[in-house]
């Protein structure tokens, strides 16, 4: 059995994250990890706050809060809205940990050693009443080419021109308006991205298996325009990873930080190592160190398609650049947007909903299953409460749910809260056995491959397959005239219910564990043999009727809650 390392991206730090964002990179990734370790995998499954940056700093001084101490308690909010969504990390780090400092400070130093750093001065906008350096986006003026007065430094939101921060006519600073701004030097480390080319794009090359969306964004920015740039990975800020060679300081480079997008990829490994210390694993090395055993790991990575760039090039160069054994990327599976009804989710217009208001307002379950179902895989997709009120209340309530509700209370009514022991399987009961042998291998193939809608396609079809065969079966008549078919019927339609609450179990957890708990299966495992599995529940096998599984949303559920969520935060 391989061993399997898994990592979403980080999510930043600075508020809670919409569906959208969920969507691309937490949600799929424990799809795959509850898949991988239900099949008996050994997988290690980190993810973390992305803690540094001027997003961090600014969002900290609006809480009116020391910056450590709000991203202390937004990581403690994060980490329990995820676990509300059922994500099963096993480790759940912070960018801001004292490992990833080390780990950050020790690869900005190998990688000087390799002669793949270069210090930079340039011309940066400083803000005298701010007293510091400021980024392109928090300096506005007037648009030089249509006038609009609040443009920022970086581009102009009206006319979509992009812009450098001198071309702004009067600028002034978004933090404290002061239009007392200055050009001044500023030295920087820049990783030199370009003498690793040709090596980044044999790399790539090599990646035949990845998803389009992947490879097409890596290999724009190798070859598109005057190809992969050297990249600037310090920044004039006060938060963040102290800028040193390894342990050593690094003259002229006082004061200043990595920038976050270099030290954020690094707490993948850091993460494993505060898993360590954290005492609940014993080794990261065998997961991280190629010559620690780590050959035998395939690593995946999950994220949003603007994320792309900087795992399949930036990090990759880190990681190779260092000459270090470490382990590389074996698959990256990256999404596309997610938008709510007919736009954009937006965070500063409180536009959509948000991790923590939907578990408000519905379980987990509901959200996995929509969302997973919906994942926006080969193209941008859309969230509509039309939508999402439509495949919960027919997948879930009415295929999944009714079915187990219908099989369980008949067999209680007719014959007991028992599995029943007479009759045999006739040609429907072993036609509807091949069939799910041959779903459960596509479901199987299509999981390995990290097909997320279409496996959920599968799932839905393997559940409407056991539907199908209960309504032209029809226990309830056949009972009338031959009770110990309608036996043999009852018995493998029960049989059906742990085999579905395994299958189901990465995309509807709680909703599985239920219906163990109903089919009194706990240590029902993976069906690798389905025609064994199917036998789990022998005759005189108890059971419990469940609680209804899903409950239906109902048209007013979708009034109110389009309203609700259409902008504008609180
Ligand atoms: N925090 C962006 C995001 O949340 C960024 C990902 C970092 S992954 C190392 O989408
Ligand atoms: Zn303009």
């Amino acid at each position: 059995m391989a061993r399997h390392l898994i990592t979403s991206a980080i999510p930043y730090i600075n508020g809670i994250k919409h569906l959208g964002n969920l969507v691309g990179s937490q949600l799929p990734a424990d799809l795959y990890a509850r898949y991988l370790r239900g099949r008996g995998h050994e997988v290690l499954f980190l993810c973390a706050t992305d803690e540094h940056g001027t997003p961090a700093e600014l969002a900290a001084a609006k809480a009116g809060k020391p910056v450590a101490e709000y991203c202390a308690e937004m990581h403690a909010v994060q980490a329990e809205i995820a676990e509300g969504f059922g994500m099963s990390f096993d480790h759940f780090g912070r960018s801001s940990s004292l490992q990833n400092q080390k780990l950050t400070q020790h690869f900005a130093g190998v990688l000087a050693d390799q002669g793949l750093i270069v210090e930079v001065t340039e011309k940066q906008v400083y803000s005298n009443a701010d007293g510091r350096f400021l980024p392109d986006r928090y300096i506005e003026g007037t648009c030089p080419n249509c006038g609009f007065e609040s443009a920022r430094g970086d581009q102009c939101d009206n006319c979509t021109k992009q812009l450098d921060p001198v071309d702004l006519i009067n600028p002034r600073s978004t933090i404290s308006g002061s239009t007392d701004l200055e050009m001044r030097d500023t030295k920087h480390l820049f990783l030199r991205q370009s003498l690793m080319k040709d090596r980044l794009d044999a790399w790539i090359n090599e990646k035949e298996d990845w998803p389009v969306l992947t490879t097409s964004i890596a290999k724009k920015w190798l070859h598109d325009g005057d190809g992969l740039q050297d990249r600037g990975i310090t920044r004039d800020l006060s938060w963040g990873v102290p800028v040193k060679r390894g342990d050593a300081e690094w003259p002229g480079m006082e004061g200043k930080v990595f920038y976050v997008w270099f030290d954020a990829p690094i707490e993948y490994i850091a993460s494993a190592q505060e898993w360590v210390d954290a005492g609940k694993g014993s080794d990261w090395e065998r997961w991280w160190r190629t010559d620690k055993g780590a050959d035998d790991v395939r690593y995946t990575q999950f994220m949003g398609k603007d994320n792309v760039p900087f795992h399949t090039l930036s990090f990759p160069a880190t990681i190779m650049g260092s000459n270090e054994p470490w382990k590389l990327v074996d698959y990256i599976k990256s999404f596309n947007y997610l938008t709510y009804d007919g736009g954009q989710f937006s965070t500063s217009r409180g536009r959509g909903v948000f991790m923590d208001q939907a578990l408000e307002i519905l379980p987990a379950d509901y959200w996995r299953w929509w969302l997973l179902s919906h994942a926006p895989e080969t193209s941008d997709a859309e969230f509509t409460w039309e939508n999402f009120q439509t495949s919960v209340n027919k997948d879930l309530a009415d295929v999944l749910g009714n079915f187990v509700s219908r099989i369980t209370k008949f067999c209680r009514s007719k014959f007991g809260e028992a599995v029943p022991q007479a009759g045999e399987y006739g040609a429907a009961e072993e036609a509807l056995i091949a069939d799910l042998t041959e779903r459960v291998t596509r479901y199987q193939n299509l999981m390995d491959a990290v097909e997320v809608r279409k496996s959920a396609q599968e799932l839905r079809a393997i559940w409407a397959a056991g539907n199908e065969y209960l309504q032209a079966q029809a226990p309830w008549t056949t009972f009338k005239t031959d009770p110990d078919k309608a036996a043999a019927q009852v018995r493998l339609a029960l049989n059906l219910i742990p085999l579905y609450a395994t299958l189901s179990a990465p995309f509807i957890p709680t909703a599985a564990a239920s219906m163990l708990e109903a089919a009194r299966t706990p240590d029902a495992g993976w069906p690798d043999d389905v025609p064994r599995a199917l036998d789990r529940m022998a005759p005189g096998h108890e059971f419990d009727v469940p609680e209804v599984l899903f409950a239906k949303i109902t048209d007013d559920d979708v009034a109110q809650w389009s309203v609700r969520f259409a902008g504008t935060r609180d």
